[in-house]
């Protein structure tokens, strides 16, 4: 028996149901255009709600997109904040089978055909035009194969990922934030060798890591710095003119005990208009392959300025004021607060000591690791081993390191446990808006449910807006966000259905062009030796192909236009014991190639749910035997 999708009764009852869907969320989109009036940005009533609670009502909005780094998960996580809801996954450095990112030649397109899928992504960041977020791209880390990746925040997905040359492990991630983002920074971590081609192994005292920048736009490198000791976080100023490293690894060990000697390490300043100059000067060499200007940044260069701080350092964080950056400990109980209205002189010879920019070392407690600001003059440091955030003024601190007898400390509050990163709502931008703090817990040991030996970590969100923190919440997460950042929503424009022009898929386009197909209508197959093309449409609850036929051998490239129109009827395609599965979105084109390496009927079904009809969704592949 064969179901009329243009059954009366079945039609009437989707038709019904969207729109009740459309009709709610086209009110909800009416309430927050009311608040973009209202002082600011917020929709009044959620603000009022979320500020006692941190809890956002169903069917209400958040005030904040947080975009979370997923570790060695290798993804993108996109939570709503205050309610912690985790709104969106977006793979990057993994495989994902419900997006088929990995799978599909669009993502194969980005990832490169022979890309490790195991990532390590810490340090998600967004865009700047002026020191404020401008909403075009995230871009985040992945230590684990040493590449940086770049998501469009139009539509969520990755569109570029490059792996930088020369380098192991990209650990430290900032953007530029003035006059605009044209430059990645991007910290490689490990020293190697240079070049590191089995020659030099046991000198060890030739190990030496670079500072690389990346061309925000075109995603290439733009030159890479080489420095004594290792790298591990990184920020830039306010100005635009300097980016500075923390470096646990001045010893220059192998060891974590020779890692541990020096009492002080250092952060390392990079001036950007002398590097650039130098490019251009063509005072740089090329390594290996690699066509990217390698200059030396090493102590005695002109391009750098190394200043020490106590001991193994970690985090790197400029406040909101564009005045100080403050460098965390990690073994010394002390941060470092750096005076960036001091950087020129420590290239214009005014310093004969680079701790003259020291504006304040001051004790928080142990194992300071990184640190958030609120844009009224506090800062919020993790303490990793006393398990607490500590809330402290700047310029008492300041005081307090000139001698004064001031308690530059306000609070520390327990956290559960262990925590890392820390981040506060706009905290990294000129706008920084002092609402909540997510402190990033590595360990959630009783928090929750047990649920096995592995646990999960807990972010919890805290209230900074008032005089004291105030926790608010506990959120489970899976391994391992590092880091997040938190946006207003007001910066963000994501599309709610694809362009038909969208250059994420104009190679599939190219393709189809090639063989004479318009994706918008036609259902046909293209044969080509044993290479085979099938191109279909698909409109709730129809694939345009209800079958089609191939030999046993064929590579099968199966390529499907979502022509819904209809916000999140996504339609999906797998075909059955072939490791295929795909998303096709509202107007969006998707294609995977696959062999046909099983005889007979294989059945391929929409593995997103569209409508009542799903299940029906289907389709043969018949294929005969070779
Ligand atoms: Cu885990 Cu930013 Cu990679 Cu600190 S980093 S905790
Ligand atoms: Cu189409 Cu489910
Ligand atoms: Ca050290």
């Amino acid at each position: 028996m064969k179901i009329d999708p243009n059954d009366k009764q079945v039609s009437e009852h989707v038709r019904m149901s969207r729109r009740m869907f459309l009709g709610s969320s086209a009110a909800l989109a009416g309430a927050a255009a009311t608040g973009v009036g209202v002082g600011g940005s917020l929709l009044a009533p959620t603000a009022l709600a979320s500020t006692a609670t941190g809890q956002v009502a169903p069917g209400e909005l958040d005030e904040y997109y947080g975009f979370w780094s997923g570790g060695h998960s290798g993804e993108v996580r996109i939570l709503g904040v205050p309610s912690m809801r985790e709104l969106m996954r977006i793979p990057v450095f993994n495989t994902c089978s419900a997006t088929g990112w990995g799978i599909t030649n669009e993502s194969k397109e980005v990832l490169g055909h022979t890309a490790f899928l195991n990532g390590d992504s810490h340090h998600p960041r967004m865009s700047f035009t002026d020191g404020k977020y401008d909403g075009k791209y995230v871009f985040i880390n992945d230590k684990a194969n040493t590449r940086v990746a770049r998501i469009r925040c139009d539509i969520m997905k990755t569109d570029k990922i490059t792996t930088v040359p020369n380098v192991q492990a990209i650990h430290g991630l900032r953007l530029q934030k003035v006059p605009f983002t044209k430059y990645v920074f991007a910290n490689a971590e490990m020293i190697i060798p240079q070049p590191n081609d089995g020659r030099d192994m046991e000198d060890i005292g030739k190990y030496r890591t670079m500072f690389n920048a990346i061309d925000a736009e075109t995603m290439e490198v733009a030159w890479q710095v080489i420095v004594d000791g290792n790298l591990d976080n990184c920020d830039a100023d306010y100005s635009g003119k300097y980016a500075f490293s923390t470096c646990y690894n001045s010893e220059g060990g192998v060891y974590l005990t020779d890692m541990m000697r020096n009492e002080r390490d250092h952060v390392v300043v990079f001036n950007i208009e002398r590097i650039e100059a130098a490019v251009k000067a063509g005072k740089f060499i090329h390594l290996g392959d690699a066509k990217v200007p390698v200059l030396d940044g090493t102590k005695g260069s002109e391009l750098t300025a190394y200043i020490p701080v106590p001991k193994n350092p970690h985090g790197m964080n400029t406040a909101p004021d564009g005045r100080y950056a403050v460098a965390a400990g990690k073994l010394s109980p002390t941060v470092t607060v750096l005076d960036l209205h001091k950087f020129d002189d420590l290239f214009n010879g005014k310093l004969s000591d680079p701790r003259g920019v020291v504006a304040a070392e001051v004790e928080l407690g142990l194992g300071p690791l990184h640190t958030a600001f609120d844009g009224r003059g506090n800062a919020y440091t993790t303490l990793f081993i006393d398990s607490q955030i500590v809330k402290w003024d700047i310029d008492k601190a300041i005081k307090a390191y000139q001698g004064e007898k001031v308690d530059y400390i306000l609070q520390k509050l327990d956290v559960q446990y262990q925590p890392g990163h820390n981040h506060t709502t706009m905290g990294e931008t000129s706008e920084a808006d002092g609402k909540y703090l997510v402190s990033l817990c590595k360990f959630s040991k009783d928090r929750f449910l047990p649920c096995g030996p592995l646990h999960a970590e807990n972010d919890q969100l805290i209230d900074i807006s008032g005089d004291e923190m105030k926790l608010l919440h506990d959120g489970p997460t899976f391994a391992e966000p590092h880091d997040c950042m938190i946006v207003h929503r007001s910066k963000m424009k994501p599309l709610k259905i694809w362009k038909r022009d969208d250059p994420f898929f104009a190679s599939t386009k190219a393709m189809a062009d090639k063989d004479g197909i318009t994706l918008e209508s036609d259902n046909k197959i293209i044969r080509e030796g044993n290479k085979v093309r099938v191109y279909m449409t698909s409109v709730a609850p129809n694939f345009g192909l209800t079958e089609f036929k191939v030999k046993q051998g064929d590579e099968v490239t199966v390529t499907i236009t979502n022509l819904d129109t209809i916000e999140d009827v996504t339609h999906g395609f797998c075909m059955v014991n072939h490791g295929v599965s795909m998303e096709i979105s509202p107007q969006q084109t998707a294609s995977v190639t696959f062999v046909a390496d099983k005889p007979g009927v294989q059945w391929y079904y929409c593995n997103w749910f569209c409508h009542a009809l799903h299940m029906e969704m289907s389709g043969r592949m018949l294929v005969e035997p070779a």
